[in-house]
């Protein structure tokens, strides 16, 4: 098959917030075309790549994506065009040339994101072989246990808790479909917990529940246990716990503040509030624990729960290896969140899941809280066998898009699928 690029055009589209985000159309030699839609954050790390908007005011608020879109059209299309789609590493070299900037800012990593994913599914296309395989080879199997967000605080809603995060992770179950049926079931759970109490049942932007009312920020720990019984399991033993308070986003002056509390902690406050968490709840994993750039407080962090907890660094390490590198040179954290966008292409992505492998921490691949109807990430943590995904809740369809594609997915691996379950998680403890 010719994986000839013939064509190259960006399209500007709306992410599941409303917002525009860029959309790239590769087209090769022999008729196959690869389209891919690029997410957006809103608990964005300082040191991720640049996402390029217009930042004129009346056009979509400033939020337009048209200047990523002739990145594409303008600058890329002329040069890709008879290079080989198949050749991912080349491909992204030249992406990176062009742009020639540290951070992307230059095209803008929405548009070199768009154009490097799209690449990857024309040439997968070209060649007849599902994404998951086409990147995986043969031995790509595993589908990942899911972090599902069921009770959104922070950024990705408006009155609910300061963390943003409070996710269920169904590790003691048999199949990905299973894990998948036990989520949506304690989602509706949960929704019957809040609707008792009078709490609003409305969901936020990653499609779990975003009620105002709440006590405290251990409240919905409190909440999804209840719920996890309700809906007949086990916590603990088949559905454990995970959270992303995404602590960069409170943190002020050297201060984490828990405004819905009234407080103002250390990160030695922080480390302590976990430590009874992880004595009183399953909990199996805690993202971004502590602030971006607060290296010493993650050391003592790692030091005093990187032994039961799963420590995933996101806004900490963005997806970058030299990140990553001085994580694992500090004894920071044991686990990476691999968000695409956060770096800007498919080859540095695979690179820095390669690279926490190879030092023995865990990589979860991530949606971003703006996202689409485009399913990579499923497909990508397949290939990658990284055991793990976070990708939302039981709610909204870009969320459950991925969910449904890992369905299929394992539908079609048959016999060979392997669910990893609680050897996703070899520091978990409770249960
Ligand atoms: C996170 C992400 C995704 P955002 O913090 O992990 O859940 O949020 O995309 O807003 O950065
Ligand atoms: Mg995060």
């Amino acid at each position: 098959m010719d994986t000839t690029i013939e064509m190259v055009r960006a399209r500007e589209v709306l992410d599941s917030r409303g917002e525009p985000t860029v959309a790239v159309d590769v087209f090769l030699a022999a008729g196959a075309i690869g389209t891919a839609l690029v997410p957006s954050g809103a608990s964005t790390g300082t040191h991720e790549a640049v996402e390029l908007r217009d930042g004129d005011s009346k056009r979509y608020r400033g939020r337009g994506v048209r200047k990523a879109v002739s990145s594409v059209d303008d600058t890329v299309a002329p040069e890709l065009i008879g290079e080989d789609a198949s050749d991912q590493s080349a491909i992204d070299s030249l992406l990176r040339e062009l742009d020639g900037t540290e951070n992307k800012s230059k095209l803008g990593a929405n548009a070199i994101l768009g154009v490097s994913l799209a690449c990857a599914r024309a040439a997968a296309n070209a060649v007849g072989l599902p994404l998951y395989r086409y990147l995986g080879g043969p031995l790509a199997r595993t589908l990942p246990v899911p972090h599902m967000n069921i009770l959104n605080g922070g950024k990705h809603a408006t009155d609910s808790a300061d963390m943003q995060e409070y996710m269920i992770v169904p590790l003691g179950l048999p199949s990905f479909a299973e894990a998948v049926r036990a989520g949506s079931e304690v989602f509706h759970a949960l929704r019957a917990e809040l609707h008792e109490r009078g709490m609003g049942t409305g969901v936020g932007d990653e499609g779990g529940f975003a009620p105002s009312g709440l006590k405290s920020n251990e409240q919905p720990i409190e909440l999804i246990v209840r719920a996890i019984e309700r809906a007949g399991y086990r916590a603990g033993e088949d559905i454990a716990l995970a959270l992303d308070p995404a602590s960069t986003e409170f943190q002020k002056d050297g201060k984490y503040r828990l405004a819905r509390e009234g407080r103002q902690c250390s990160a030695e406050d922080m480390i302590g509030l976990y430590a009874e968490w992880q004595l009183k709840y399953p909990l199996a994993s805690v993202e971004d624990g502590l602030g971006e750039d607060d290296w010493d407080g993650w050391r003592k962090l790692t030091q005093q729960l990187g032994d039961r907890l799963q420590l995933v660094g996101d806004d900490l390490f963005v997806t970058s290896v030299d990140r990553i590198r001085k994580g694992v040179s500090e004894g920071v954290a044991n686990a990476v969140l691999i968000k695409p966008n956060q770096i800007g292409t498919l080859s540095e992505t695979i690179e820095a899941v390669d690279f926490a492998h190879r030092s023995g921490y865990a990589a979860v691949v991530s949606h971003r809280s703006g996202e689409t109807e485009d399913t990579t990430i499923a497909d990508l943590c397949v290939a990658l066998n990284t055991g793990q995904i976070k990708t939302g809740s039981l709610s909204r369809s870009e969320r459950v898009a991925k969910y449904n594609r890992l369905m299929e997915i394992e539908l079609e691996l048959g016999d060979a699928a392997r669910y990893p379950g609680r050897d996703a998680f070899p520091r978990f403890r409770r249960g």
